[in-house]
């Protein structure tokens, strides 16, 4: 894993929102990555997150892409791929901040003739709300314009623009914040075993499926160490959600672990 960042990478990063980390995974390793995912979807089955068997989702997001989330609570080998230190060290360093807990894992499998990802924001669907939050997107296979790679608009993460949820029409955003389209979006083709970072408020999405192919990716967003709650119940269990009031920090070991601390 390719994972000490060069400084322009850094300094790339804070400046448009979003870098693309090159040849991050050795071969071995996405192949570990692949089997571990696919094993984790297949015990998952038709549940998005841990504990909704049977769920049926409205407004799902199912013809943009089959989403499972949290794949690290109920698989030990993706758990011991994702809460890899080495990886919140890269999260903390790219964002500057000192602690690193992870918010949720998701894998996004865009199906062949999958619609695009509709333009959005990360971090205004979360529980938290933070300058700090990051994703990263780790391709497990081939990310081009044809099967859906990612697409940016660099310098968008300064702001909160109103929330579009992924499966609106692609225009959304840009007709609800028309400064978004004073800049071109940047694409993001990454070979499998590359991957992305991407701060929370970037403005980002995915071209269609127009392949026989999966386009497939494992994601993690992170939320900084010491962020509190602000009321959206998001993935937090609702258990845990009825003992917090707004403003309370979001620490739980369990479900949102520290994977890096400076020292
Ligand atoms: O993979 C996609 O199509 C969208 C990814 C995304 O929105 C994210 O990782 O935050
Ligand atoms: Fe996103």
């Amino acid at each position: 894993m390719r994972h000490e960042l060069m400084q322009k990478e850094i300094s790339g990063y804070r400046e448009n929102g979003f870098v693309v980390i090159n040849d991050f995974l050795t071969d071995d390793e996405l192949a570990e990555w692949r089997s571990a995912v696919d094993e984790a979807v297949d015990l998952r089955g038709d549940a998005r997150l841990p504990g909704e068997e049977g769920k049926v989702f409205s407004g799902s997001n199912s013809a943009v892409f089959k989403q499972r989330i949290q794949l690290w609570m109920d698989n030990e080998r993706v758990k011991a791929l994702m809460l890899d230190e080495r990886i919140g060290k890269m999260a903390a360093d790219l964002e500057g901040i000192d602690g690193i807990r992870v918010w949720h894992d998701q894998t996004l499998i865009k199906m062949p003739y999958g619609n695009p990802t509709s333009w959005h924001q990360d971090n205004t669907k979360w529980s938290f709300s933070s300058d700090h939050a990051i994703s990263i997107w780790i391709a497990l296979d081939d990310a081009t314009p044809h099967n859906g790679c990612l697409y940016f608009i660099p310098g968008s993460h300064h702001d909160c623009y109103d929330d579009v949820s992924t499966n609106r029409p692609m225009s959304d955003i840009f007709e609800e914040n028309p400064v978004l389209q004073d800049v071109d979006p940047v694409a993001a083709p990454m070979k499998a075993g590359s991957c992305s970072f991407h701060n929370g408020l970037t403005v980002h999405g995915a071209g269609a499926n127009m392949t026989r192919g999966l386009r497939r990716a494992m994601t993690c967003a992170f939320m900084p160490d010491g962020a509190t709650f602000n009321g959206n119940k998001n993935v937090l269990p609702q258990s845990y959600v009825d003992g917090l009031s707004v403003g309370d920090l979001i620490d739980n070991d369990e479900l949102v672990p520290l994977i890096y601390k400076r020292a």
